[in-house]
């Protein structure tokens, strides 16, 4: 086909695009890894999941995604960090920095893990977390026993103090991207693999974003641990009507 292509009287870079952009894609899956947020502070930090309501342990996660790391040949791999600056919305002890929005109780009423709304110029919904994934902090490292890939793509988000980025893609808002959709793009993925932690917060919007960007997005159910198992099941519903996958770590091997 390639050398059809160079005979053919095709112009050559038309052909090259023809080839990435449509034949190669339908002949082949283009994977990606995705590893949300395997960060200390959400495995035995200030945010353990074991200390959420739905009590899990976070760090039984990384044996399996460090086999999937080690067993599947993943064209790329990507991996985010929650990467917060000090006087982030996010934070509970923050709240005095802000002026809450009028529909709000009042400040001293508000308590750890309530929804609130700011009045600044985003006016969005924010729920109150504790102080986590402080900009080189021992929180914000990934688990030391995460075997990270040396070309790995890392994905710094919630970096701007006024919006949080619950998504590897996006901020809450939508107001800026980081590079993720463009390294996918780039690089031809058609089909991308989520893991991490949570899986009802940054793992779940991560995929819904996936998604929405037009790849085929399958959850890894085995490599996931959640804050809450209500808003798990809520997520998952929502993911999977809009076209997700959950599977399991022993399938990925053949959908790559
Ligand atoms: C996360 C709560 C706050 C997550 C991040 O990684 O799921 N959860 N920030
Ligand atoms: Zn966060």
């Amino acid at each position: 086909l390639a050398a059809c292509g160079q005979d053919s009287g095709i112009d050559k870079d038309c052909f090259t695009r023809l080839w990435k952009n449509w034949i190669h894609k339908i002949l082949h899956p283009v994977s990606a890894f995705i590893v949300v947020d395997v960060q200390n502070d959400f495995i035995s930090g200030s945010l353990a999941l074991i200390n959420c309501p739905a009590k899990q342990e976070a760090s039984a996660v990384v044996p399996v995604i460090n086999k999937l790391l080690s067993d599947v040949k993943f064209n790329t791999v990507a991996v985010t960090k929650d990467w917060h600056p000090p006087n982030h919305c996010s934070f509970f002890d923050n709240l005095s920095l802000r002026k809450l929005g009028s529909s709000c109780k009042p400040a001293a009423e508000v308590q750890l893990f309530d929804t609130v709304t700011f009045d600044d110029k985003y006016k969005c919904q924010q729920k109150m977390w504790p102080r986590h994934c402080v900009q080189g902090s021992w929180g914000a490292e990934l688990h030391r026993g995460l075997t990270v890939p040396n070309d790995a793509v890392i994905i710094n988000k919630g970096i701007n103090p006024d919006l949080d980025s619950y998504s590897g893609f996006w901020d809450n808002e939508k107001v800026s991207q980081t590079p993720l959709a463009e390294k996918l793009q780039e690089k031809g993925v058609t089909h991308v693999f989520v893991c991490g932690i949570a899986w009802d917060v940054c793992v779940g919007h991560t995929a819904q974003d996936s998604l929405d960007f037009g790849f085929s997005t399958a959850l890894v159910a085995d490599a996931l641990k959640s804050v809450d198992l209500d808003e798990t099941k809520a997520m998952s519903d929502s993911l999977c009507r809009k076209g997700a996958v959950i599977i399991d770590s022993s399938q990925v091997k053949n959908m790559v």
